[in-house]
Formats: structure tokens, C-alpha cells, sequence
């Protein structure tokens, strides 16, 4: 009898491991059922495939993570972004209507977050981030003012990274504003990613040429610069830019109509598209490790990126092209800098006090019982 319910218990905890052991959680995810995956070169050359596959990555796809995504607003109805969306601003017109009239929004917006394995389209690299569309560009172009309040109102209502695929010559009036208000997102912890320019020269665009914004330039599939890439020693990150296959605007827009793109989905270059890869990389990094610092989250991509063209930093390309699993799977790089300069403050100011007092101390114990009148004045 005993014999009996020993071999029923074994059986069942046989029964109950197994069905342990094929739990959702315990297996290995196999590449998404996205059907338009494989023209999406960018997402393979990021090694997201691997970041999405892997037992050790694949739980952090941005949960929690808001990206403000200041453009030409975004397509709320888009079967492979509806998800993915939350309340923004059109700072172009002064009301909550979003609605994207160009097509660049949405396209930059599915390369970061668009829906994962819903058997539609492509596969965002952060599907589980949310997207907060800030409306600062109309087709008339965008004011610097309204990118001021985009990046103000991104900063107080919760958005850990501020992706900008766009740019432009600053006038002095301008650059002393945005540059302050960039510089409070930061100090904030919000991340700021910028696309380096297309006009394929040195030339500083801003606001990727400010030093708290994480700049990215564009390479392509074979990991060459774009030919229309800028460059300079302001660029932060290379990332891909040249046939980037995302979405478009389900309803005719002006990149359609006027540029005969296709709705739904289409291919565009520029580092625009470069811009939001980085960014995307940066929520999966976040959504592991919540409170890293903009400095951490740059530097722990820094640490973790392939090096492309010269050895080490170089201006075409930056830190190099960084890597969705690298990223997650490296530690984090803590702020060595900010830490260092504080602690070797502290020593050198401890050692001056005592070296002082040690000094005092000295003097005064050498100092004879009968010059006692002279030793109360040796402190000075
Ligand atoms: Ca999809
Ligand atoms: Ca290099």
C-alpha cells in the first residue's frame, strides 16, 4: 500500500514538472510571426532577432517605458501601432488631435514599437514600449518654440525618452533656449536621441549637435556610411538608415500622394530612420533597468556597440552600431566620471585637512611648555 502511494506521488510530480517545463515561461520564443520580417535588414543588424529569442532577454521589450516621439504626429488607427499609442500634443495647431498628415511619424514610430507577432507586417524593436506622439512638425516645417514645449511637455508627463528625427540650423535667439530646455529633460533622466542629418557633410544640425543629446548617424546594409549621412565629432551612434521597411499611414498622406510612397508600409532613407533603432534599444535597456541616468543608458550602449570603420571612436560612425542583446546582456556602466571627480575631491580635501591639522599638531606638540604664550597663536 505504501508502495502504491509512493508511485502515485512520484507520477505526479512526473505530470506536474512536465507541464512545468512547457510553460509559456520556460520556452525558448521562436522568431516572431511577423510576415514582413524579412525586409527588415535593420532589425537583424541590431541583433533584436536575438534579444527577442533569447531566455535571458526576451522578458524586456519596453515595458514601462514612454517614448515621446516628437514628429509629424502618428497613425492612431494603424493595425501594427494601435496598441502602442498614448495621449500626446499637436503643439503645430494647439490641440490633442495627432493625426499624421505627412506619413514620417508613423514610419519612424513602427521602426521602435510596432506590434510584435500579431501575424501582420513588421516587428518594432521595443513592442512593448508606448509611444506618446508629439505633433511639432506640419508641413510647413516645425518652430523651434514648439519643439521647446514638446520637450517640456514630454519631461513633466512621464516619458523616460525623447526621440527627434528631425533637426535644423539654430538662430543664437533659439539655441540658448532649447538648449536649456534639453538640458533640464536630461537632468530629469529623460534620454534624448537626435538624427545626425541628411545633408552628407560635417554641418551641425541641432539638436543632435548638443552635448546631452545621444546624436545618431546612418549607415546601410553592408555597413557603410549613407552617402547622405552627416558626420562630425558630435555623432554618437551609427545605426541603419537606408531601406528601412516600416509603417505608413493606412489613409493618403503627403508622402504618398505627393512622393507616391505606399500606404500601410513602405521603405524611406535617412538618418531619421537611423534615429528611432537607437531609441528602440534604449527602452529595452530601460525597461530592464529603470533608473539608469542618460549618461548610464548611453554609456552602457557605448560599451556594449560594434565598432565600425576606423578602431574606436570615429566621426562617420560614432561608438559604432549598438546591439539590442549586448545591450540588456552587459552590466551597466555606472557614471565613472561624475563618481571618480567626487571621491578623488573628497580624498584631496581630506588630505589637505589633515596634512593641516597633522601640521598644527606637530608644531604644537614640539612646542615648549615655556613659549606657552606663543602657542596660542600658531593655529593662525
Ligand atoms: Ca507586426
Ligand atoms: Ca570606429
Amino acid at each position: 500500500m505504501r508502495h502504491l502511494i509512493l508511485k502515485i506521488i512520484l507520477v505526479i510530480l512526473v505530470l506536474a514538472f512536465s507541464a512545468f517545463s512547457n510553460a509559456e515561461g520556460f520556452k525558448t520564443p521562436s522568431l516572431p510571426n511577423d510576415p514582413d520580417l524579412p525586409k527588415q535588414w535593420g532589425w537583424f543588424a541590431i541583433e533584436a532577432d536575438k534579444s527577442y529569442t533569447s531566455k535571458y532577454t526576451s522578458s524586456y521589450r519596453g515595458e514601462g517605458i514612454v517614448i515621446a516621439v516628437l514628429d509629424t504626429g502618428i497613425d492612431h488607427n494603424h493595425p501594427d501601432l494601435k496598441d502602442n499609442i498614448i495621449k500626446g500634443w499637436n503643439f503645430v495647431d494647439g490641440n490633442d488631435n495627432t493625426t499624421d498628415l505627412d506619413g514620417h511619424g508613423t514610419h519612424v514610430s513602427g521602426i521602435i514599437a510596432a506590434t510584435v507577432n500579431n501575424g501582420i507586417g513588421i516587428a518594432g524593436i521595443a513592442p512593448k514600449a508606448k509611444i506618446m506622439p508629439l505633433k511639432v512638425i506640419s508641413e510647413r516645417g516645425g518652430s523651434w518654440l514648439d519643439l521647446d514645449g514638446a520637450i517640456r511637455y514630454a519631461t513633466a508627463n512621464g516619458a523616460k525618452i525623447i526621440s527627434m528625427s528631425l533637426g535644423g540650423k539654430m538662430s543664437p535667439a533659439f539655441t540658448l533656449s532649447t538648449s536649456l530646455t534639453i538640458k533640464t529633460a536630461y537632468y530629469n533622466n529623460v534620454t534624448i536621441i537626435a538624427a545626425a542629418g541628411n545633408e552628407g557633410t560635417s554641418s551641425k544640425l541641432y539638436p543632435a549637435a548638443y552635448s546631452n543629446v545621444i546624436s545618431v548617424s546612418a549607415i546601410d546594409k553592408e555597413h557603410n556610411k549613407a552617402e547622405f549621412s552627416n558626420y562630425g565629432r558630435h555623432i554618437t551612434f551609427s545605426a541603419p538608415g537606408v531601406n528601412i521597411y516600416s509603417t505608413m499611414p493606412t489613409y493618403p498622406v503627403f508622402l504618398t500622394t505627393e512622393y507616391n510612397y505606399s500606404q500601410n508600409y513602405d521603405y524611406l532613407n535617412g538618418t531619421s530612420m537611423a534615429c528611432p533603432f537607437v531609441t528602440g534599444i534604449a527602452a529595452l535597456l530601460l525597461s530592464k533597468y529603470p533608473d539608469l541616468t542618460p549618461e548610464m543608458v548611453k554609456d552602457t550602449m557605448i560599451a556594449q556597440a560594434f565598432d565600425l570603420g576606423g578602431y574606436g571612436f570615429d566621426p562617420y560612425f560614432g561608438h559604432g552600431l549598438p546591439n539590442a542583446y549586448k545591450a540588456i546582456t552587459g552590466m551597466p556602466i555606472p557614471e565613472f566620471e561624475a563618481f571618480d571627480i567626487s571621491i578623488f575631491a573628497t580624498i584631496v580635501v581630506l588630505i589637505i585637512l589633515f596634512s593641516t591639522r597633522a601640521r598644527i599638531v606637530k608644531k604644537v606638540s614640539y612646542s615648549p611648555i615655556i613659549h606657552t604664550c606663543k602657542t596660542r597663536f600658531m593655529p593662525i
